[in-house]
């Protein structure tokens, strides 16, 4: 056996340089570098490596979660075919990356988290930032990772990696079980010497297989189909990820069955297709919703029937509604008492499209969709140009950046009451156009989010679409886009705090209390005092932003032409109207309303509260 001398670091990324993905005949490297900050505790190891191995591009970020959510972006936006490692510190630098392990998994995005790990050798603890146990020296921060990754291993001896690497990649790029991997490496472990096998550096391709889905299923699925007078297609992010959307669309036109889409599955069908009714759910347009209410048979495509996709389990009230889930996960797929067909979308799609070539929707459901995606066509038109006195509407500036945005390019955004809004009204124009991170709708993903979604894609211009408030949980990763050049057009809406936290307040009850950005009152001894005003447009041009305020529609439009030809990233900075926000339309969302109260509003919500709780349904 040949073998070369190196640390386990060093051979660590050997091996990530050699790792290749191979889909539909094309191949291509999986690993485009590693995202991170160094400290102690991956300094001498990781650092030396990736020093040595320039060919490995290393990206420094302002905060360790941030270097996930950049991982993350980039993963969703390249479909899961490509990915980052992210590297990080023993200690704080480890656990700032926990909430974008859980994003990822959740997500079901691929990111190789690395974090840096106390000594194995042990003689010299406790080493700084270690949490100590009185009940056990196998325990420590990066056992946090566990439950929020698809796999979790620490690396104790050099050889570990031999056997652990491979797993990696099998969970990786699994079409299925994808997810955060995390492999925590001591510090000492990384710096130490091992005689590899030359082997591990071999070029080795990874397979993101298809397959073939299972014949009585599929075949169990078509009957439900050929027998449905009411089908409704829900399609999920497994559409996109599957780069179905091609099948899709010729699915839909043979039989005529209308499309919903969910938050991952936002165009999977392009905005203007006369089958596509738009959003389903909580957040959805009142054409998907009403088709869903009654539906016989619904077909989820790649869906994990969210509570915002299923409306808290109203959205489907058909006494006789059946689904047929399409899935490459065995775990979604038999969701919602479903006939499972566990394969690939797009296989699945092809398949069902060459067994239903006889099946058409009647012409009264035609019609039915026809003429309800003509009036939420038009809804969505009232929405962009309301012409609102005063400030302008959050509709108004989604309808305005919808106008600058060209045919391929991205808007995203995470949480906030963006999502929502953009789930509704945001006319998507190619796949991929639309990148919502609403699995764990996390403040902050957007900016380093949108740095990833952007380096997957540079000949995209990247919207992103945010509020005061996610603002400022990381806007530091404006630095990190000046240093690697990475342009996005960044549109921040400011409403003086949390728009959305406080409608869902007030709709409980309670008022919006603690949701505005005002002073301690020394009066009250409440936060109701004056407002605390953040100049946005000087904090990100501190950060190397080029940024502006626009103080109406028309400002704003110049803005984003100007930000369109600017080299670097730009931040716009507008102030809305608060009280005009997007209507819900026929839909609900289960959160939970205090049982016993002094206000009278929180028992009124709680009585509306148990009366709209009557229609959440079990689907066995
Ligand atoms: C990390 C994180 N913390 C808390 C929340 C809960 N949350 C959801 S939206 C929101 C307010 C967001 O405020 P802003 O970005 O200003 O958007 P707005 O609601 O004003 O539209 C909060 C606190 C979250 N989603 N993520
Ligand atoms: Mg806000």
């Amino acid at each position: 056996m040949t073998t070369r001398r190196m640390t386990m670091a060093q051979a660590l990324i050997g091996f990530l340089k050699n790792q290749y993905v191979e889909r539909d005949g094309r191949e291509h490297r999986f690993f485009a570098g590693m995202l991170g900050i160094f400290g102690h505790g991956n300094v001498a190891g990781i650092g030396q490596a990736l020093q040595q191995n320039p060919d490995f591009q290393y990206i420094l970020v302002r905060n360790e979660q941030a270097g996930v959510h950049f991982a993350a972006g980039f993963a969703k936006a390249a479909n899961r075919l490509r990915a980052y490692a992210c590297t990080s510190s023993i200690g704080p630098g480890a656990t700032n990356m926990i909430t974008g392990a859980a994003l990822a998994t959740i997500n079901r995005l691929p990111v190789l988290l690395l974090p840096g790990d106390i000594f194995a050798r042990r003689n010299v603890a406790p080493v700084l930032q270690q949490l100590e146990s009185p009940a056990t020296q196998d325990t420590g921060v990066n056992d946090c990772f566990k439950p929020v990754s698809r796999y979790w291993d620490r690396i104790y001896r050099p050889e570990q990696l031999i056997t652990a690497l491979p797993e990696a990649m099998r969970v990786l790029t699994s079409p299925s079980d994808c997810g955060a991997v995390t492999l925590a490496l001591p510090q000492d472990v990384q710096t130490e010497a091992y005689d590899y096998p030359e082997e591990l550096f071999e070029k080795r391709a990874w397979l993101i297989r298809r397959g073939e889905p299972d014949r009585v299923s599929l075949e169990r699925a078509v009957e439900a189909i050929r027998g449905a007078q009411r089908p409704l297609v829900v399609a999920g992010g497994g559409v996109l990820m599957s780069e179905a959307w091609a099948a899709l669309r010729a699915f839909v036109e043979k039989t005529g069955i209308p499309v919903a889409e969910t938050q991952a599955g936002k165009g999977s069908l392009k905005w203007d297709h006369p089958q596509q009714m738009g959003a389903i759910g909580a957040t959805g347009s009142l054409a998907a919703n009403r088709l869903a209410r009654e539906a016989d048979v619904v077909i989820g495509i790649g869906t994990r029937y969210s509570d915002f996709t299923t409306a808290s389990m109203t959205a489907f009230q058909n006494p006789r509604v059946r689904f047929v889930n399409i899935n490459t996960a065995e775990f979604d797929a038999y969701k919602v008492g479903a006939i499972a067909v566990v394969v690939d979308a797009r296989v699945a799609l092809e398949r069902l499209a060459g067994a239903l070539a006889e099946y058409r929707i009647s012409t009264t459901y035609g019609a039915e969709a026809a003429n309800l995606k003509q009036q939420w066509d038009a809804e969505i038109d009232r929405l962009f140009h309301l012409n609102n006195t005063g400030r302008p509407a959050q509709s108004e500036v989604i309808g305005a950046m919808w106008e600058a945005a060209g045919e391929r390019d991205v808007l995203l955004s995470a949480a906030g009451s963006h999502p929502g809004d953009l789930h509704k009204l945001w006319r998507t124009r190619t796949p991929n156009g639309y990148h919502m991170e609403y699995g764990y709708s996390c403040m902050g993903y957007e900016i380093p989010g949108a740095l990833g979604a952007k380096a997957a894609d540079p000949n995209r211009e990247v919207f992103v679409f945010l509020g005061d408030g996610t603002y400022l949980m990381m806007p530091s990763e404006i630095a990190t886009s000046v240093q690697e050049g990475i342009k996005i057009i960044v549109v921040l809406v400011d409403n003086h705090g949390f728009g959305s936290i406080g409608s869902l307040s007030r709709s409980l009850g309670q008022g919006g209390f603690g949701t505005k950005y005002q002073a301690r009152n020394a009066a009250s001894g409440l936060l109701d005092g004056e407002p605390v005003n953040v100049d946005y447009v000087a904090n990100a041009r501190s950060l190397g932003a080029h940024a502006v305020k626009a103080n109406s529609i028309a400002e704003l439009k110049q803005a984003l032409e100007e930000a369109k030809k600017a080299e670097r990233t730009s931040v716009v900075v507008i102030e809305t109207d608060a009280s005009v926000s997007v209507p819900g339309y026929e839909s609900w969302w289960d959160v939970a309303v205090s049982e016993v109260a002094e206000m009278e509003s929180v028992r009124e919500a709680r009585a509306r509260y148990e009366e709209a709780r009557k229609r959440e349904r079990h689907h066995l």
